[in-house]
C-alpha cells in the first residue's frame, strides 16, 4: 500500500522528537538510577518513561504492530512476523547519567524481519540519522553519500577497550592486532551512535561481541541503506530476537576484518 511507510515514518519522527524534548527537560530534574545485571549496568526513570511513552503511542496509533524494547514495556516476541518496532529509549545510559551527552534514541521498524525504517537520534546535539529502505540515509534531512571501501591502514575502528583486554567472551588478540594496524580506534559508549557514525562514514567499522537487538536495530538499517555491511563476528546475519556479536563496516573493510583478523 502506497503511503503506509510514509505515515509510519511521520509518526516515528514525531515521537522521536517528543522523546528528545522530554529527555532534555529531564536534565533539570532529579534522576533515579538503578542497576540491572551488574553494578555498571544502569537504568534510570527516564529510560523507562521514554520507552513507556513510545509503547503507549504505538499501541494507540498502530494496534496491530509489535514492540520490542529494552526496558520491558514492549511485547514478548517469539517471531518477527508483521510490523515490529525495536526500540532503545536511551542507548548509552551511562553517558546520559555521567556526561549528559553521547547517547541516543534508537528505533528500527521491521516488516516480517526486513528493516524498513531506521532512526538514531542524538538528543543533545539534535542530530537525526534516518533511513527508509530503498531511499538512502539522511543526516538531519540531508542525504549522505554511499559508503566506499577503504584500507585498514586508513580506517578508524570503534571498539570498547574491554574487548582489547583478556575477557570471557572472545579471543582479544586478533582485535589487538587490528587496533594496531588501523589508523586509529575510538569508543563512544553508545552502540547506536557508533553504528550511525559508520553509516555516516565517520567511522570505518564498529565491533562489539555482545549487543541486544535494540542496541543495533536502528543503526543496522542505516548502515545497510548506506551500502555498508552488518553481521556477527562470524560473518553471519544478525538475529533480531537474541543477543549477537556485531561487526558493522564499510564494504571492503568488513571483508578484510573478517578474513584477515577474525577467520584464521
Ligand atoms: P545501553 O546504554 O542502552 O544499555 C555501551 O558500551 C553500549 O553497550 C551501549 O550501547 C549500551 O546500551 C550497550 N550495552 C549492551 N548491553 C549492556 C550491558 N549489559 N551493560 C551495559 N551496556 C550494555
Ligand atoms: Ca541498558
Ligand atoms: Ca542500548
Ligand atoms: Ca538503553
Amino acid at each position: 500500500m502506497a503511503g503506509k511507510w510514509e505515515e509510519i515514518d511521520q509518526y516515528a519522527r514525531q515521537w522521536i522528537e517528543e522523546a528528545g524534548r522530554r529527555i532534555r527537560a529531564s536534565f533539570a530534574e532529579q534522576l533515579t538510577v538503578e542497576t540491572k545485571e551488574n553494578r555498571n549496568d544502569l537504568v534510570t526513570n527516564v529510560d523507562r518513561g521514554i520507552e513507556q511513552f513510545f509503547a503507549e503511542h504505538i499501541r494507540r496509533q498502530f494496534p496491530g504492530h509489535h514492540i520490542l524494547g529494552e526496558e520491558g514495556f514492549g511485547d514478548e516476541l517469539a517471531v518477527l512476523d508483521g510490523i515490529v518496532w525495536i526500540i532503545d529509549p536511551i542507548d548509552g545510559t551511562m553517558n546520559f547519567i555521567h556526561q549528559q551527552r553521547h547517547f541516543a534514541v534508537s528505533v528500527g521498524i521491521f516488516e516480517d524481519g526486513v528493516g524498513r525504517l531506521g532512526y538514531v537520534y542524538d538528543v543533545v546535539f539534535d542530530e537525526l540519522y534516518s533511513a527508509q529502505k530503498g531511499r538512502g540515509v539522511f543526516f538531519n534531512g540531508k542525504p549522505l553519500d554511499r559508503l566506499q571501501p577503504v584500507p585498514i591502514a586508513e580506517s578508524i575502528i570503534a571498539v570498547n577497550a574491554t574487548w582489547l583486554m583478556e575477557n570471557r567472551r572472545i579471543d582479544h588478540r586478533p582485535l589487538v592486532r587490528l587496533a594496531k594496524e588501523a589508523r586509529g580506534t575510538r569508543s563512544y559508549g553508545s552502540a547506536a551512535l557508533e553504528l550511525a557514525y559508520v553509516a555516516a562514514g565517520r567511522l570505518d567499522a564498529y565491533i562489539s561481541p555482545r549487543l541486544s537487538p535494540w542496541d543495533f536495530a536502528g543503526g543496522m538499517i542505516l548502515i545497510e541503506e548506506a551500502g555498508g555491511i552488518v553481521t556477527n563476528l562470524d560473518g553471519k546475519p544478525l538475529n533480531l530476537l537474541s543477543r549477537n556479536s556485531v561487526l558493522a563496516a564499510k564494504p571492503g573493510v568488513h571483508e578484510e576484518i573478517l578474513q584477515r583478523y577474525l577467520r584464521q
